[in-house]
């Protein structure tokens, strides 16, 4: 009998184990070229701030069975919210939740023989668990990343109930950590899909420049399925290509040609239409070719130095109050970068949508994409590890056919004391490298001092970095020593190109100053005076590669709390929330102009 109880017990402790385990696959790639059934549109929640839903199992969604029966939970009769966006701005009572939301959406389907069905998420925030039919089929943790389930064999014929569990509470071995700059927009913020497919289909691919080079392709088309080995052509219609390849029995086909490509720039965002097809699937994708490099202490673009004019942008729509992530949404944050003049975009500090990733290429503007290892991230945390390197994973498959990205940056201001950040980062950039070889991995740190108008700048983790990407924030946080004309830069890898990714001050906009007056904290004069020393500063900057300030729109964060200037806004934008351009866009503007 004691037997019996203990292997029960355990049986029963390994399920609950492996249930509460199941994590959601890396997604396939290019969902927008798939066979997609939007399951975007209203979805109705359950607001569960205390979190009770999880221990009265909403998601079994019981029914009363007799007249005098009562279940204490029901999505019947509650309100709705739109799937994709966050739900703090959609209902009021939701404005600061960091709690959980459960969604619920029905959907019909009829099972086809030797179809694959797919759920595919663009993005949670930030946990999410999924039930379809009232058993869980997995989890995701990571907020800024798309996943998905197969659910072939567990979809139903007919009607079907999916509920999502998302909760954008803050963990402290999270990516981010506790504490960030920007708003916590919490649920399911992008697109959700049903994806069919054949039996064996194209799961992913990477058909980019190889490193250094010009005029020829490197890259690999990888099938899922049961029919592992065929034959695979890539096809590029305007150049008239088109090569085969066979997959291995792993699915995978590597393969190598040369065209007379016309390069994508920023000045011509040359797309081609390339067609991968095998016996049992087609995806098509536009796909540009560039090369780009670190040459000594330069950043070359096509075999050309190139001076990158950046600016930050957080995925927020600034007259919606809101998480961007329609198409007009990202148009109005790129075309803002556009009219100051920039040819690159730093998007912080997170994978924005793929649609923004796209939009931006198409306009020709370069990307930075980034993870979101933020400040106090818990490195030796036993569970960290393997949340960097999954997250990674899912922003390097997303993006790589993207040309317009040319940097994975892997991480900002951690602080080069925190136990294990060292060790922890410099496998990381190992992954990375080993992931895709032919962009710049770039972590971007605050580690420096300032002694006698001498701004020393120093890190170990730069070695592993491609970029020396300082964030300084000198005439605001920390105040000028001398005049920025005369400010001296000391940089312990002086053989490396120096970028700096933020820098800047906050104003209200409209605060203006008397002419005669001294320009004071939060005024539109004292920012653009920060805007113009720092402009006289970079002349001294030796190797400099570009700028980028923080940042394009003032944005939510509840951490500003001067109720006078700030009121929940960061307001270092060079525009407001509201559209005004500050003073200070009109000197980055000039700059941009000149460089
Ligand atoms: C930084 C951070 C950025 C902040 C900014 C600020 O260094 O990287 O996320 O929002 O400073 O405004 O303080």
């Amino acid at each position: 009998f004691k037997t019996v109880i203990t292997e029960g017990v355990l049986i029963g402790l390994v399920f609950i184990l492996f249930i509460g385990r199941v994590n959601a696959q890396t997604a396939m790639i290019n969902v927008q070229a798939r066979n997609t059934t939007s399951l975007n549109g209203k979805w109705t929640v359950i607001l569960d701030p205390t979190g009770a839903g999880d221990y009265k199992q909403v998601w079994q969604e019981k029914k009363p069975q007799k007249k005098t029966d009562f279940v204490e939970y029901s999505f019947e009769g509650g309100p709705e919210l739109d799937v994709p966006g966050d739900f703090n701005s959609q209902l009021c009572e939701l404005t600061y939740l960091e709690g959980t939301v459960w969604y619920k959406k029905q959907f019909d389907y009829t099972a086809k023989p030797d179809r694959r069905l797919f759920l595919h998420f663009g993005a949670v925030n930030y946990a999410a668990d999924v039930y379809l039919n009232g058993e869980k089929i997995g989890s995701h943790e990571g907020g800024f990343t798309p996943f998905q389930f197969e659910i072939t064999g567990k979809v139903k014929n007919g009607e079907n109930a999916l509920i999502v569990k998302a909760d954008n509470r803050r963990l402290k071995n999270g990516l981010p950590g506790y504490g960030y700059d920007w708003f916590n927009y919490g649920g399911i913020t992008r697109d959700v899909n049903l994806i069919e497919t054949n039996e064996t289909f194209i799961e992913d691919y990477f058909i980019q420049l190889k490193k250094g080079s010009l005029n020829t392709v490197s890259g690999w088309v990888k099938l899922n399925g049961a029919n592992l080995q065929q034959s695979v052509e890539i096809g590029i219609p305007e150049l008239n290509l088109s090569r085969k390849a066979t997959t291995n029995e792993e699915g995978m086909a590597y393969v190598e040609f040369k065209s007379a490509f016309k390069l994508w720039s920023p000045e011509n965002p040359k797309l081609y239409k390339l067609v991968i097809e095998s016996k049992t699937d087609t995806v098509s994708d536009e796909i540009g070719f560039r090369s780009i490099e670190v040459k000594g202490d330069k950043v070359v673009l096509n075999g050309s130095p190139i001076f990158l004019k950046a600016v930050n942008i957080h995925e927020e729509n600034p007259y919606k109050r809101a998480r961007a992530f329609t198409d007009g949404d990202n148009r109005l944050l790129l075309e803002a970068a556009k009219e100051l003049g920039c040819n690159f975009v730093r998007l912080v500090h997170y994978p924005h949508n793929e649609k923004m990733v796209k939009q931006a290429e198409k306009m020709g503007l370069m990307v930075w994409s980034e993870l979101p290892v933020y400040q106090h991230i818990q490195f030796a945390d036993s569970l960290v590890p393997q949340k960097l390197e999954t997250m990674l994973n899912e922003m390097v498959r997303r993006d790589k056919n993207r040309c317009g990205v040319i940097v994975w940056s892997l991480s900002n201001e951690t602080y080069p004391g925190t136990p294990n950040r060292n060790e922890a980062l410099i496998e990381l950039t190992q992954k990375c490298r080993a992931l895709d070889s032919t962009r710049l991995i770039v972590h971007v740190m605050n580690t420096h001092s300032y002694d006698n108008n001498t701004f020393n700048v120093w890190d170990p983790l730069y070695k592993y970095s491609d970029l020396i990407a300082v964030n300084e924030y000198i005439g605001w946080y920390i105040p000028w020593q001398g005049k920025p004309s005369e400010t001296r830069w000391n940089v312990s890898f002086p053989d490396k190109p120096v970028f700096i990714s933020e820098f800047g001050g906050e104003a209200k906009s409209g605060s203006a100053q008397g002419p005669t007056d001294e320009a004071a904290s939060w005024s539109e004069e004292y920012q653009e005076t920060i805007y113009k020393n720092q402009v006289e500063m970079f002349g001294n900057i030796p190797n400099l590669c570009g700028v980028c300030p923080w940042l394009l729109f003032d944005y939510r964060s509840l951490g500003r709390m001067n109720l006078v200037y700030q009121n929940g806004y960061n307001r270092k934008g060079l525009i407001s929330e509201n559209g005004e351009k500050k003073k200070a866009w009109f000197i980055m503007n000039e700059y941009f102009k000149r460089k």
